[in-house]
Formats: structure tokens, sequence, C-alpha cells
């Protein structure tokens, strides 16, 4: 669903590191090191969050090519992310050669419910279902981030911010209505949890860590909002343009994500007609909304509102006391091994969507702008705004 930004990344969670490729990004962009750094390190913490996250994995960003002098090139960035774990896995996650034995005795033979292990295993028909849930492992969303801050950087050249927060985990904050901008702008990027509301995060906190103790985990609810973009991006002409559908599927893509919804999508289900849609005044002489319930996209075309995203995360699917599973090959039904796993999370997960909303914004905005180089870009988007200027004007 991306049409001019090309990422792909690669990697296994305790192999020797993830790699991410982003293409599509115009030359001459100054890079932000210390935005990469707070992205990547507000998406490793978190309350909630284990051991490895917190206290092995580190994050450093390494980048190998499209960049020169701080400023990228317009040619393909190339990201490498170690995996400071893989000192301990390298002789069963070794690319040249394993332990056999080793890999045997931690070998995955009893699937997950709710991991890729059983679908993924079953798929490409894997003796040792660790190759399919090392890939699908969130892990891989250290890249995402990383992509994601180059989005970011580029569209705040053009006037256009981003921002999360946990509105909801578990069951505390589900009454929880979308936020605003200025609501999401004030949340504390290195609080706890990130909590919307700075009075609910403790009972948060104090649920994780009663279900840590039971030994079960969590899900939740985040939001990410961007704020300036302009009229126009996406498109109503075919199915595959529309920037909703763009930023759902990319969402979607999102590890443990089950659910997304743009502004007030879900509510919207039981309102009127006349209670939800967006009716218009006039500010200063310019078009502007009573409300925001289309969180920013009508007819899959941004209509300069703020674009509002929610997305729903399903418990981790790493239990302590896992229910029932199977063995493979099919012989009896048992409880899947332990090995280790965050309680949620739900704080990191904000930072990814955030980091996707950015990515696919920015894609949709090099579709509708253009140019290789900044400057182009920055002449462009000037003559489109003029443009949408006199036609709304005269
Ligand atoms: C993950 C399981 C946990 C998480 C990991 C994602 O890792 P491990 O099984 O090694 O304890 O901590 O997340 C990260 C390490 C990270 O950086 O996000 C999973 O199964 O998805």
């Amino acid at each position: 669903m991306f049409r001019k930004i090309l990422f792909v990344t690669a990697g296994e969670s305790h192999g020797k590191g993830i790699t991410c490729i982003i293409s599509g990004f115009p030359a001459g962009l100054k890079v932000d090191f210390e935005l990469l750094e707070k992205d990547m390190y507000k998406r490793r913490v978190g309350y909630g969050r284990g051991r490895r996250a917190t206290s092995i994995e580190k994050d450093k960003i390494e980048i190998l090519g499209g960049v020169r002098d701080g400023k990228t090139l317009g040619s393909p960035i190339s990201i490498w992310i170690e995996n400071k774990d893989f000192a301990k896995w390298k002789s069963i996650m070794g690319v040249y050669k394993i332990d056999k034995t080793l890999a045997d005795k931690r070998s995955i033979t009893v699937p997950r419910p709710g991991h890729v292990d059983f679908a993924g295993g079953v798929k490409f028909l894997y003796k040792d279902l660790r190759n399919a849930l090392e890939r699908a492992s969130a892990r891989e969303t250290v890249a995402r981030v990383a992509a994601g801050a180059f989005a970011k950087m580029l569209l705040r050249e053009f006037g256009i911010e981003l921002k999360s927060a946990v509105l909801q985990v578990g069951s505390i904050g589900k009454e929880r209505e979308i936020p605003t901008w200025e609501e999401i702008q004030s949340v504390d990027d290195f609080s706890p949890l990130r909590a919307i509301d700075k009075s609910e995060e403790q009972k948060m906190i104090e649920l994780i860590d009663k279900t840590r103790k039971s030994g079960d985990t969590l899900g939740g609810r985040v939001c990410a909002i961007a704020h300036g973009v302009p009229i126009g991006l996406g498109s109503h002409t075919q199915w595959n343009e529309k920037l909703d559908a763009r930023i759902a599927a990319a969402v979607f893509s999102i590890q443990a994500i089950k659910a997304v919804e743009i502004g007030n999508g879900v509510k919207g289900a039981s309102l009127r007609g006349s209670e939800f849609h967006d009716f218009f005044k006039i500010e200063n002489g310019k078009p502007r909304r009573i409300r925001n319930n289309a969180g920013g996209i009508e007819g899959g075309v941004s209509n300069g509102e703020d674009i509002i995203v929610t997305a729903y995360m399903k418990p981790i699917a790493t239990l302590v006391n896992p229910g029932d599973s199977i063995t493979i090959p099919v012989k009896e039904v048992t409880k899947p091994k332990y090995e280790r796993s965050d309680t949620t999370a739900i704080s990191a997960c904000a930072t990814i969507v955030e980091a996707t909303l950015a990515l696919v914004i920015a894609d949709a905005f090099i579709e509708k702008i253009g140019g290789d180089s900044l400057q182009e870009m920055k002449l462009h988007y000037k003559t489109t705004k003029q443009l949408q200027r006199n036609f709304l004007e005269s």
C-alpha cells in the first residue's frame, strides 16, 4: 500500500540484528539523530516490558548508507540495529553453523495460541516452530520506528507533527474518548506508560503488576495523531489510493494489532448522521469544522483536520500460565513452554503506531507533492498551497 516509499526489513528476534532499507526519500533532508534516538528509546522502554527490552537491548542505530555528512542523498537509506541478546543465542541462531543438540533442546514443537507458531510453522513446514516466531516477533518494530523517525523528519519540514499516547491498558481507560491534538500534546514522553490521562496511569501500573504476578498478559488501546496535514493526501478515485485504507493496512501489519479505527469510527456506528458528520464553519475566512469525527479523512482524502488513528492491541501471546495447545506432530494436548515475555508492550505500541502513521503520511505526501530534493519538494508544496488558496478564495 506504500506507493512512493519502499520500506523493507529483515532479521530474526534472536539473530544478529535487524536491517531496514527505506527508499523514496528526497535528497537534502537533515537527519535529526536526537529524534531517532528518542523514538528508539520510547519504543524500547515502558511499564510492563520484560528484561530483554529494558535491560539487554540498546537499540543503537547504525546508518550504513543513503546519508552523507548528516543529510540524505536521495538514495536508499540502510539501517542496522544490533540484537545484543544474540551473544547468548549464537549457537542456536547462528547463520553459518548451529549447535544441533542445543538447538534441538530449545526447539519449539508446541505452538503458543495467539502467536504465529502454529500457522507459520504449518505454512513453511518448519520442524522447529522457532523459525516462524523469530521473524514474527515484535523485535522487528525497531526497524519501523527507525524508518518512521525519517518520515517524521521529512514531515516536520512541512509543518506536520505527530504524537501518540496510551488510552487504555486492559479495561482501564475503556471509556476514554479519542483525544484532541492539544490533549495528546501534553502527554509526557518519558512517563512510565505515556497515558493520555495522567490520573489513570497509577491504576494502569497496578493492573500490570497484578497481571504479571498472576502469570498473565495485557493488551490495550493507543492513539496517534498527525497535525498540520494538508488537504488532498490520498485519493477517492481508486480503492488502493484511499488514505484511510493505506493507514489501516499499515497499522494492521503491526504485531498484535487486532482493530484499527479512524476518528470516531466505532462510536459513529451508533450515532445519527446529524450527530456524526463534521459540519463546516468559517474561521478567519477559512473553512473549519465544528468537530472531527471523521478523523481528518473524508472519502479517502485528507481534509486538513488532524488525522486521528486508534489501534487495539491484543494481550501478549506468551503466557506464564499458558492455555492448552498440542504437540506437533499432533499426538496430545499439552501446554506450551514459557521462555520469557513482556506483560504488556502497550506504550511501545503507541510509538510504533505513530511511526507507521508517519510513514504512510510521508508516502502520500511524497506522492502528492513530488520532487527529488527537499528544495524541490518545498517549491512544489508552495505551489500546491497557493493553488488551493486561490481555489478557496476566488
Ligand atoms: C517478543 C518477545 C520478547 C520481547 C521482544 C518481542 O523478547 P524475548 O522473547 O527475547 O524476551 O521483549 O521485544 C523486544 C526485544 C523489543 O525490542 O521489542 C516477541 O515475541 O514478539
